[in-house]
Protein backbone atom coordinates (compact mmCIF):
# COMPACT_ATOMS: atom_id res chain seq x y z
CA UNK A 1 0.00 0.00 0.00
CA UNK A 2 0.94 3.25 -0.72
CA UNK A 3 -1.73 6.07 1.50
CA UNK A 4 -1.65 9.52 0.65
CA UNK A 5 -4.00 11.12 2.74
CA UNK A 6 -5.46 12.98 0.85
CA UNK A 7 -7.46 16.78 2.10
CA UNK A 8 -9.66 18.30 -0.42
CA UNK A 9 -9.47 21.84 0.90
CA UNK A 10 -12.78 23.01 -0.61
CA UNK A 11 -13.43 27.29 -0.50
CA UNK A 12 -16.59 28.92 0.00
CA UNK A 13 -17.16 32.77 -1.13
CA UNK A 14 -13.72 34.98 -1.49
CA UNK A 15 -15.01 38.94 -2.17
CA UNK A 16 -13.45 41.00 -4.34
CA UNK A 17 -12.58 43.28 -1.04
CA UNK A 18 -10.87 40.46 0.33
CA UNK A 19 -7.50 40.73 1.36
CA UNK A 20 -4.78 37.70 0.47
CA UNK A 21 -3.91 37.74 4.58
CA UNK A 22 -7.85 37.05 5.31
CA UNK A 23 -7.94 34.43 2.31
CA UNK A 24 -4.38 32.61 3.77
CA UNK A 25 -5.99 32.53 7.26
CA UNK A 26 -8.85 30.58 5.87
CA UNK A 27 -6.35 28.25 3.81
CA UNK A 28 -4.66 27.70 7.15
CA UNK A 29 -7.52 26.91 9.27
CA UNK A 30 -8.34 24.10 6.60
CA UNK A 31 -5.05 23.02 6.52
CA UNK A 32 -4.85 22.81 10.65
CA UNK A 33 -8.28 20.91 10.27
CA UNK A 34 -6.23 18.49 7.86
CA UNK A 35 -3.43 17.92 9.86
CA UNK A 36 -6.19 17.08 12.72
CA UNK A 37 -7.39 14.12 10.60
CA UNK A 38 -4.16 13.14 9.42
CA UNK A 39 -3.98 14.40 5.76
CA UNK A 40 -0.18 14.18 4.11
CA UNK A 41 -1.14 16.62 1.53
CA UNK A 42 -4.04 18.84 0.68
CA UNK A 43 -5.63 20.29 -2.30
CA UNK A 44 -6.59 23.91 -2.98
CA UNK A 45 -8.90 25.37 -5.32
CA UNK A 46 -7.75 27.41 -8.82
CA UNK A 47 -7.11 31.15 -8.08
CA UNK A 48 -7.54 30.78 -4.50
CA UNK A 49 -5.63 33.74 -3.17
CA UNK A 50 -8.39 36.30 -4.54
CA UNK A 51 -12.29 36.60 -6.00
CA UNK A 52 -12.50 34.82 -9.42
CA UNK A 53 -11.35 38.46 -11.10
CA UNK A 54 -11.86 37.09 -14.71
CA UNK A 55 -15.71 38.19 -13.95
CA UNK A 56 -14.54 41.78 -14.31
CA UNK A 57 -14.39 43.54 -17.24
CA UNK A 58 -10.77 45.77 -17.13
CA UNK A 59 -9.35 47.94 -19.05
CA UNK A 60 -6.22 49.32 -16.56
CA UNK A 61 -3.31 46.64 -16.48
CA UNK A 62 -2.24 47.91 -13.08
CA UNK A 63 -5.40 46.86 -11.95
CA UNK A 64 -5.12 43.53 -13.63
CA UNK A 65 -1.71 42.75 -12.24
CA UNK A 66 -3.02 43.65 -8.20
CA UNK A 67 -5.08 40.39 -8.99
CA UNK A 68 -1.21 38.42 -10.06
CA UNK A 69 1.60 37.04 -7.88
CA UNK A 70 4.80 38.25 -8.97
CA UNK A 71 6.53 35.65 -6.88
CA UNK A 72 5.94 32.55 -4.98
CA UNK A 73 5.95 31.99 -2.02
CA UNK A 74 6.11 35.58 -1.41
CA UNK A 75 5.26 37.76 2.13
CA UNK A 76 1.20 37.08 1.64
CA UNK A 77 1.80 33.23 1.26
CA UNK A 78 4.87 32.45 3.16
CA UNK A 79 2.36 31.18 6.20
CA UNK A 80 1.09 28.31 4.15
CA UNK A 81 4.41 27.18 2.95
CA UNK A 82 6.12 27.16 6.46
CA UNK A 83 2.68 25.52 8.30
CA UNK A 84 2.29 22.85 5.25
CA UNK A 85 6.08 22.05 5.84
CA UNK A 86 5.81 21.98 9.65
CA UNK A 87 3.10 19.60 9.16
CA UNK A 88 5.09 17.32 6.91
CA UNK A 89 2.11 18.05 4.37
CA UNK A 90 2.29 18.34 0.50
CA UNK A 91 0.35 20.78 -0.96
CA UNK A 92 -1.09 21.63 -4.13
CA UNK A 93 -2.64 25.59 -4.55
CA UNK A 94 -3.20 27.54 -7.68
CA UNK A 95 -2.70 31.35 -7.99
CA UNK A 96 -2.41 33.71 -11.33
CA UNK A 97 1.15 33.87 -11.86
CA UNK A 98 2.84 37.11 -12.86
CA UNK A 99 6.26 36.38 -14.25
CA UNK A 100 9.48 38.58 -14.63
CA UNK A 101 9.41 38.82 -18.01
CA UNK A 102 5.44 40.03 -17.58
CA UNK A 103 3.87 37.49 -18.72
CA UNK A 104 0.25 36.03 -17.18
CA UNK A 105 -0.60 32.48 -16.54
CA UNK A 106 -3.52 31.06 -14.19
CA UNK A 107 -0.94 28.49 -12.52
CA UNK A 108 -0.80 25.65 -9.81
CA UNK A 109 1.75 24.49 -8.01
CA UNK A 110 2.60 20.95 -6.70
CA UNK A 111 4.98 21.27 -3.32
CA UNK A 112 5.96 18.31 -1.26
CA UNK A 113 5.90 17.13 1.99
CA UNK A 114 9.57 18.82 2.90
CA UNK A 115 8.31 22.19 1.79
CA UNK A 116 10.12 22.11 -1.41
CA UNK A 117 8.09 23.27 -5.37
CA UNK A 118 8.51 20.25 -6.84
CA UNK A 119 5.73 21.12 -9.75
CA UNK A 120 4.53 23.76 -11.49
CA UNK A 121 1.75 23.65 -14.32
CA UNK A 122 0.25 26.58 -16.26
CA UNK A 123 -3.78 26.14 -17.25
CA UNK A 124 -4.08 25.15 -21.00
CA UNK A 125 -7.53 25.31 -21.67
CA UNK A 126 -8.31 28.56 -21.16
CA UNK A 127 -12.24 29.26 -21.49
CA UNK A 128 -14.23 32.20 -22.22
CA UNK A 129 -13.92 35.68 -23.96
CA UNK A 130 -11.24 38.23 -24.69
CA UNK A 131 -13.35 41.05 -25.24
CA UNK A 132 -16.56 42.57 -23.24
CA UNK A 133 -19.48 40.68 -24.47
CA UNK A 134 -22.65 42.22 -23.81
CA UNK A 135 -24.71 39.24 -24.82
CA UNK A 136 -23.69 37.15 -21.40
CA UNK A 137 -25.03 37.44 -18.47
CA UNK A 138 -21.93 37.87 -16.77
CA UNK A 139 -18.49 37.96 -18.22
CA UNK A 140 -15.74 35.05 -18.24
CA UNK A 141 -12.60 36.96 -18.79
CA UNK A 142 -9.45 34.41 -19.23
CA UNK A 143 -8.92 34.80 -22.55
CA UNK A 144 -8.31 38.54 -21.87
CA UNK A 145 -6.15 37.83 -18.52
CA UNK A 146 -3.91 34.74 -19.14
CA UNK A 147 -1.70 33.49 -22.11
CA UNK A 148 -2.93 29.72 -22.69
CA UNK A 149 -0.04 27.55 -20.83
CA UNK A 150 3.06 26.19 -21.67
CA UNK A 151 4.14 23.45 -19.60
CA UNK A 152 1.87 20.84 -21.47
CA UNK A 153 0.70 18.31 -18.82
CA UNK A 154 4.25 16.90 -17.05
CA UNK A 155 3.90 14.30 -14.28
CA UNK A 156 6.16 14.76 -11.33
CA UNK A 157 7.48 12.00 -8.82
CA UNK A 158 6.98 13.28 -5.21
CA UNK A 159 6.66 11.69 -2.05
CA UNK A 160 6.69 7.99 -3.69
CA UNK A 161 4.22 8.56 -5.85
CA UNK A 162 3.27 9.95 -9.98
CA UNK A 163 1.00 13.36 -9.72
CA UNK A 164 0.25 15.58 -12.22
CA UNK A 165 -2.09 18.42 -12.62
CA UNK A 166 -4.47 20.28 -14.03
CA UNK A 167 -6.73 23.27 -13.79
CA UNK A 168 -10.74 23.90 -14.24
CA UNK A 169 -11.38 24.27 -17.73
CA UNK A 170 -8.73 21.53 -18.20
CA UNK A 171 -10.81 18.81 -16.64
CA UNK A 172 -13.51 18.70 -19.39
CA UNK A 173 -10.93 17.40 -21.77
CA UNK A 174 -10.34 13.69 -22.14
CA UNK A 175 -6.82 14.96 -23.22
CA UNK A 176 -5.30 16.63 -20.31
CA UNK A 177 -6.05 12.94 -18.48
CA UNK A 178 -4.50 10.63 -21.37
CA UNK A 179 -1.33 13.04 -21.72
CA UNK A 180 -0.50 12.07 -18.14
CA UNK A 181 -2.20 8.97 -18.57
CA UNK A 182 0.53 7.93 -20.82
CA UNK A 183 3.50 9.34 -18.31
CA UNK A 184 1.79 6.33 -15.57
CA UNK A 185 -0.25 9.21 -13.22
CA UNK A 186 -1.69 8.18 -10.18
CA UNK A 187 -3.09 11.09 -9.10
CA UNK A 188 -4.19 13.75 -10.74
CA UNK A 189 -5.31 17.26 -8.48
CA UNK A 190 -7.00 19.96 -9.75
CA UNK A 191 -8.71 22.99 -8.56
CA UNK A 192 -11.92 25.13 -10.31
CA UNK A 193 -14.08 27.80 -9.92
CA UNK A 194 -17.22 27.39 -11.83
CA UNK A 195 -20.35 29.85 -12.19
CA UNK A 196 -23.74 27.64 -10.98
CA UNK A 197 -25.49 28.89 -14.21
CA UNK A 198 -24.05 29.14 -17.57
CA UNK A 199 -23.44 32.85 -18.76
CA UNK A 200 -24.86 31.69 -22.38
CA UNK A 201 -28.04 29.00 -21.57
CA UNK A 202 -29.52 30.38 -18.40
CA UNK A 203 -31.51 27.13 -17.97
CA UNK A 204 -28.23 25.46 -17.82
CA UNK A 205 -27.81 25.88 -13.83
CA UNK A 206 -26.64 24.13 -10.82
CA UNK A 207 -27.50 20.27 -11.26
CA UNK A 208 -26.27 19.90 -14.73
CA UNK A 209 -23.36 21.97 -13.93
CA UNK A 210 -22.49 18.93 -10.87
CA UNK A 211 -23.15 16.57 -13.01
CA UNK A 212 -20.72 17.67 -15.90
CA UNK A 213 -18.07 18.25 -13.15
CA UNK A 214 -18.93 14.49 -11.55
CA UNK A 215 -18.99 12.99 -15.67
CA UNK A 216 -15.75 14.77 -16.44
CA UNK A 217 -13.70 13.95 -13.60
CA UNK A 218 -15.24 10.02 -13.15
CA UNK A 219 -14.37 9.78 -16.66
CA UNK A 220 -10.55 10.98 -16.38
CA UNK A 221 -10.01 8.77 -13.39
CA UNK A 222 -11.58 5.29 -14.78
CA UNK A 223 -10.30 5.98 -18.39
CA UNK A 224 -6.64 6.42 -16.93
CA UNK A 225 -6.88 4.22 -14.16
CA UNK A 226 -5.62 7.00 -11.61
CA UNK A 227 -6.90 9.15 -8.68
CA UNK A 228 -8.40 12.37 -9.46
CA UNK A 229 -9.22 15.78 -6.37
CA UNK A 230 -10.95 18.26 -7.70
CA UNK A 231 -11.73 20.91 -5.37
CA UNK A 232 -13.99 24.38 -5.81
CA UNK A 233 -13.88 27.71 -4.79
CA UNK A 234 -17.64 27.95 -4.20
CA UNK A 235 -20.35 30.36 -3.20
CA UNK A 236 -21.69 33.59 -4.08
CA UNK A 237 -19.20 35.88 -5.09
CA UNK A 238 -20.32 39.59 -4.92
CA UNK A 239 -23.31 38.47 -6.02
CA UNK A 240 -22.25 35.54 -8.86
CA UNK A 241 -23.12 32.01 -7.56
CA UNK A 242 -20.34 29.19 -8.51
CA UNK A 243 -20.76 25.42 -7.66
CA UNK A 244 -19.09 23.48 -4.78
CA UNK A 245 -19.32 19.28 -5.63
CA UNK A 246 -15.60 19.28 -4.66
CA UNK A 247 -15.39 15.08 -4.84
CA UNK A 248 -12.48 12.31 -4.52
CA UNK A 249 -12.54 9.70 -7.32
CA UNK A 250 -11.13 6.55 -7.11
CA UNK A 251 -9.21 4.93 -10.49
CA UNK A 252 -12.53 2.75 -11.02
CA UNK A 253 -13.91 6.13 -11.37
CA UNK A 254 -16.22 5.94 -8.24
CA UNK A 255 -17.13 8.99 -6.11
CA UNK A 256 -15.08 8.38 -2.53
CA UNK A 257 -15.94 11.58 -0.49
CA UNK A 258 -17.96 14.91 -2.32
CA UNK A 259 -18.54 18.32 -0.17
CA UNK A 260 -22.03 18.99 0.69
CA UNK A 261 -21.82 22.62 1.27
CA UNK A 262 -20.88 25.96 -0.51
CA UNK A 263 -18.53 26.98 2.35
CA UNK A 264 -15.19 26.05 3.22
CA UNK A 265 -15.38 22.65 3.89
CA UNK A 266 -12.89 19.76 4.44
CA UNK A 267 -12.95 16.43 2.50
CA UNK A 268 -10.73 13.85 3.80
CA UNK A 269 -9.32 10.19 1.94
CA UNK A 270 -7.03 7.72 2.28
CA UNK A 271 -6.03 7.27 -0.85
CA UNK A 272 -4.08 4.00 -2.06
CA UNK A 273 -2.33 4.55 -5.02
CA UNK A 274 -1.35 1.05 -5.50
CA UNK A 275 -5.32 0.99 -6.01
CA UNK A 276 -4.49 2.10 -9.83
CA UNK A 277 -2.22 -0.85 -10.39
CA UNK A 278 -5.18 -3.08 -11.82
CA UNK A 279 -6.62 -0.96 -14.03
CA UNK A 280 -3.26 0.31 -15.58
CA UNK A 281 -2.25 -3.37 -16.06
CA UNK A 282 -5.83 -4.91 -17.57
CA UNK A 283 -7.91 -3.02 -19.38
CA UNK A 284 -6.33 0.38 -19.70
CA UNK A 285 -3.06 -1.33 -20.47
CA UNK A 286 -1.92 1.38 -22.76
CA UNK A 287 0.78 -0.49 -24.59
CA UNK A 288 -1.40 -3.76 -25.19
CA UNK A 289 -3.95 -2.04 -26.21
CA UNK A 290 -4.00 1.78 -27.93
CA UNK A 291 -4.18 1.86 -31.56
CA UNK A 292 -2.29 4.74 -32.24
CA UNK A 293 -2.22 4.75 -36.14
CA UNK A 294 -6.31 5.91 -35.50
CA UNK A 295 -5.48 8.88 -33.36
CA UNK A 296 -3.93 11.62 -35.87
CA UNK A 297 -7.10 13.47 -35.74
CA UNK A 298 -6.42 14.09 -32.11
CA UNK A 299 -3.08 15.99 -32.39
CA UNK A 300 -3.46 17.04 -36.22
CA UNK A 301 -6.47 18.86 -36.09
CA UNK A 302 -8.37 21.32 -33.89
CA UNK A 303 -11.50 22.29 -35.34
CA UNK A 304 -13.98 19.27 -37.01
CA UNK A 305 -13.56 18.28 -40.30
CA UNK A 306 -16.87 17.12 -41.99
CA UNK A 307 -17.06 14.15 -43.84
CA UNK A 308 -17.33 14.87 -47.55
CA UNK A 309 -20.69 14.95 -48.67
N1 LIG B 1 -12.60 28.66 -14.38
C1 LIG B 1 -13.05 27.89 -15.39
O1 LIG B 1 -12.29 27.35 -16.18
N2 LIG B 1 -14.40 27.77 -15.49
C2 LIG B 1 -15.05 27.03 -16.53
C3 LIG B 1 -16.41 27.58 -16.84
C4 LIG B 1 -16.32 28.91 -17.49
C5 LIG B 1 -17.22 26.66 -17.74
C6 LIG B 1 -15.20 25.56 -16.18
O2 LIG B 1 -14.84 24.72 -17.02
O3 LIG B 1 -15.72 25.23 -15.12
Amino acid sequence: MRIVTLAAAQMGAIQRSDSRKQVVARMLDLMDQAKAKGATMIVYPELALTTFFPRWYMEDQAEVDSWFEREMPNADTLPLFERAKSYGMAMNLGYAELTPEGRHFNTAILVDRSGRIVGKYRKTHLPGHSEFDPERAFQHLEKRYFEPGDTGFPVWRMDGGLFGMAICNDRRWPETYRVMGLQGVEMVVLGYNTPSVNSQKADEGPEKRLFHNRLSVQAGAYQNACWVVAVAKSGVEDGFPMIGGSLIVNPDGEIVAEAKTEEDELLVHACDLDDTVFGKSTIFDFKRHRRIEHYSRITDQVGVVLPPE
